[in-house]
This record gives C-alpha cells, sequence and structure tokens, in this order.
C-alpha cells in the first residue's frame, strides 16, 4: 500500500527548479568541508507530529487524517510505521524518533503498552533493515496520560513515578533493540504551576534519582549511546525545571549526570526561554554537552510553542554554524520537531514541509560553510579579545596577577583604549556573505 500517492521520491534538481517535489539545496551526496551534505546534516523524521499529529488544537477538532486506512490499534500503528518508513524514503530521511507511545498502542494498561510496544518495536526493526535506516532517538512519553497530571520523576506520587519508570525502562528496550544512538528525557511536566503545592527539592531529587537509574540500566544493557535533556521552560507546565541549557548544565553538575547527559536543544524552546536559537547552541558547545537538535521555529509573535517547519535561513545559518564549530554531529543529528499547520491538511502537504525544512537547512550549512571559509566574522572576534593575548591580559588569563597588581597597573595607565563592538557592520557583513 502506498501512503503518499502524489509525492514521489524526491531528487535534488538546484535552485533554477519549478517542481515543488524536488531539493533546490539539499544535495545528499554533495561535499561540503569534507563531509557530505548528508553527514553534516543528519535529518531525522519526528514520528509524533508526522505520524500522529492531527491538526487538533484547543479550539477545533482533528483536520488531517492519520488513520492510515485503519481502525483496529494494533493493524493502524503497523500501517502507520509503513507510512513512516515510505515517506522516509522518499525523502532521504535516514534517522528517525519516537516516544514509545507515538510507535505502540497505549492499550488499556501498562502492561498493554508494554506488550504492544515489544511487537510493534519488531515490526519497526524489519522495516529499518528493509529501507536502510536509522534510529536517532527513542523516548517515553511520560506527560500525556492523566497519571502524569502533577509529573512524572517529579510528581508528589510515587506510584507515578514508578510507572514512569517502568515506561522508560521498556523504551530504553525499545532505543537499544534498534540501534538507537541517543534517548531523550524532555520534562513535560517536571515542572510546577505552584509553589503552594510543591516540594521543589524533592522533586528535583527524584528527578535525579530517575535519570541515574536510567543511566544504569541503559549502560548494563550495552547502551552506548547518549542520554539527552531537551530544555524547554514552560509550557504545558507553567515553570519546568528543565528551564534553558544553563540551568540543566547546573542540574547535571549538582547531581553528577553531566558524563552520560548531553543536550537536545530545540530552536522553539529557546525563543520560549527568551534567548535564541543560537544562544543556547552556544552554551552547550561551549560547556561540552552540545548533543543533538530538534529543528523547528516559533512565531515571535505567538507566546507558545507552535512548533513550526523552520525555514528561516538566518536561523539555520547560524545554528549549522555552531554545529560545525562543535565538530559535528556525533550520536545526535537534526531532528523535525515540528508540525504542518492546521490547515495544511492533504497527504502531500508533510512531503512539502519538509523539503521546506531540509532546503533550509541545506543553505544554512552553506552559508555556516561560507562565514567559516570568510573568516571575518571569526577574525573580528578574535581581534576583538586580541588584549589578552599579552601583557597585562595574558596575565589575567593565566592566573597570574592579583587585584593589586592590577590597581598599580591601572593607575599607570590614565585611562583605558577601547574600541567598538561594530554590531551593524557585522550585521551587514553577514549579509554579504550570505548574499555574495
Ligand atoms: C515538546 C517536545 C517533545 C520532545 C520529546 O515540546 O519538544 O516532543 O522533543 O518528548
Ligand atoms: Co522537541
Amino acid at each position: 500500500m502506498e501512503y503518499f500517492k502524489k509525492v514521489p521520491v524526491i531528487q535534488f534538481e538546484g535552485k533554477e527548479s519549478k517542481n515543488p517535489y524536488a531539493f533546490k539545496y539539499y544535495n545528499p551526496e554533495s561535499i561540503v568541508m569534507g563531509k557530505s551534505m548528508k553527514e553534516h546534516l543528519k535529518f531525522a523524521l519526528s514520528y509524533w507530529h508526522t505520524m500522529c499529529g492531527n491538526g487538533n488544537d484547543p479550539f477545533g477538532s482533528a483536520t488531517i487524517d492519520r488513520s492510515y486506512g485503519q481502525s483496529d490499534p494494533m493493524e493502524h500503528a503497523k500501517a502507520k510505521a509503513d507510512a513512516a518508513f515510505e515517506l522516509m524514503n522518499k525523502l532521504g530521511i535516514e534517522y528517525f524518533c519516537f516516544h514509545d507511545v507515538d510507535i505502540a498502542p497505549e492499550g488499556d494498561s501498562i502492561a498493554e503498552l508494554k506488550d504492544n510496544l515489544a511487537e510493534i518495536t519488531g515490526y519497526i526493526k524489519g522495516l529499518m533493515d528493509t529501507y536502510q535506516k536509522k534510529l536517532l532517538w527513542g523516548t517515553a512519553n511520560c506527560f500525556s496520560h492523566p497519571r502524569y497530571m502533577h509529573g512524572a520523576g517529579t510528581s508528589c506520587s510515587a506510584d507515578s513515578f514508578a510507572f514512569a519508570a517502568t515506561q522508560i525502562k521498556n523504551a530504553i528496550d525499545a532505543t537499544i533493540q534498534l540501534g538507537g544512538s541517543g534517548y531523550v528525557f524532555w520534562g513535560g511536566r517536571e515542572g510546577y504551576d505552584t509553589l503552594l503545592n510543591t516540594n521543589m527539592a524533592l522533586e528535583q531529587d527524584n528527578m535525579a534519582r530517575l535519570m541515574k537509574m536510567a543511566v544504569d540500566y541503559g549502560r548494563k544493557n550495552g547502551f552506548k549511546g547518549d542520554f539527552y535533556i531537551e530544555p524547554k521552560p514552560k509550557e504545558p507546565t507553567k515553570h519546568q525545571y528543565d528551564f534553558d541549557v544553563a540551568t540543566v548544565l547546573a542540574f547535571l553538575r549538582k547531581y553528577g549526570l553531566e558524563k552520560d547527559f548531553k543536550m537536545n536543544i530545540e530552536a522553539n524552546h529557546a525563543t520560549l526561554a527568551g534567548h535564541n536559537f543560537q544562544h543556547e547552541l552556544r552554551v552547550a558547545r561551549e560547556n561540552n554537552a552540545f548533543g543533538s537538535i530538534d529543528a523547528n521555529q516559533g512565531d515571535l509573535l505567538l507566546g507558545w510553542d507552535t512548533d513550526q517547519f523552520p525555514t528561516n535561513v538566518y536561523e539555520s545559518t547560524l545554528c549549522m554554524y555552531e554545529v560545525i564549530k562543535a565538530g559535528g554531529f556525533t550520536n545526535g543529528g537534526l531532528n523535525f520537531d515540528a508540525k504542518v499547520k492546521r490547515s495544511s491538511f492533504e497527504p502531500e502537504d508533510i512531503a512539502l514541509a519538509y523539503i521546506a525544512g531540509m532546503d533550509s537547512f541545506a543553505l544554512g550549512l552553506l552559508f555556516a560553510v561560507k562565514i567559516i571559509e570568510d573568516g571575518r566574522i571569526d577574525g573580528f572576534v578574535e581581534d576583538r579579545y586580541a588584549s589578552y593575548q599579552s601583557g597585562i591580559g595574558k596575565a589575567i588569563v593565566e592566573g597570574k596577577t592579583s587585584l593589586e597588581e592590577l590597581e598599580k597597573y591601572a593607575l599607570s595607565k590614565g585611562e583605558v583604549e577601547i574600541t567598538s563592538g561594530k554590531q551593524e557592520y557585522l550585521e551587514t557583513l553577514l549579509n554579504n556573505i550570505i548574499f555574495g
């Protein structure tokens, strides 16, 4: 059965092409800085938005048919998997990411979910072999079910904690069985709505306990990939503990988890935290915690996580600049945690959306390479801090001076000679490099 009949296998046709079903910039095999575009970008399909998202929102019901022609839950799950691999195949996407409940029916109990997940994992393994696809990361959905209304690892209920632990154990098993290179913790409800009912210290200690158990279990069972935390400041809770990269780093270090965990950074989560995407990537990179990316974009006029397909090329350029500076992806990749708009309801819209995202990141990669090869922006930054390369600046960075010595130096100087930050010049230089 073919699910996306109007979608052909998407080829690179170049920027002059008028064919909507063609890549204009993403040429998977073309070599950029010694690596193919495909290797640089490591695109992944998000199972939840892509295969499950039906366009419903708080004001209206589903607009998109994701039934795949089936009503029996297990048959539906299998048809959905067939459709997912058809789409990955047509788009030339090598990786995918899932939550347990995206791929397997929840059933009526956690025991049924366990059995369903085991069965579907086997089914997906077969499709992965047929289509030569890989799992980027797996995760457990410990936020949708009513039992997690107060959180999962941070719930006031020890039973909710135990159920979350069970889902996580089974999702780690599925991730290992499918050869996944990552396992994600996104703390959807790991936060609070009011401090009036919250024991914050116990909740955070418990979250760390759950993560430690997950690491111990995964490592004991042969999982060699990375664990990730995906920061997000709010939504659905008012305050989510994994607020941003800096907050997560402090958490990991407090509980001694920093060796096993890296960051999965999502663009729209960065903006919700009052940062930009590049900021979050930079903080992770400079702390050796850069892991993977959830690529999407928000709408700055809307205050929530709109999870739109990324088409802002400045954003993708500065993202890929950080990725290259981080040495590229190792276990991570670029997962499109993005959904089509509610009104983009035709089956082929999802393919067009992926083409838009993939082409935007291909452009971002090409422009990031141009920035690096041009060298003027990096050179500007280096020159800006040149005063730390000799004299008193060198003594400061080498820790070889003191307040007394610095005072002596300052008093002998008269006043500071300072240079401009030249932001406007750099912004037009960026345009100049991008547009040529
Ligand atoms: C929610 C979100 C999640 C995580 C995985 O905002 O981004 O889909 O990526 O749980
Ligand atoms: Co995400």
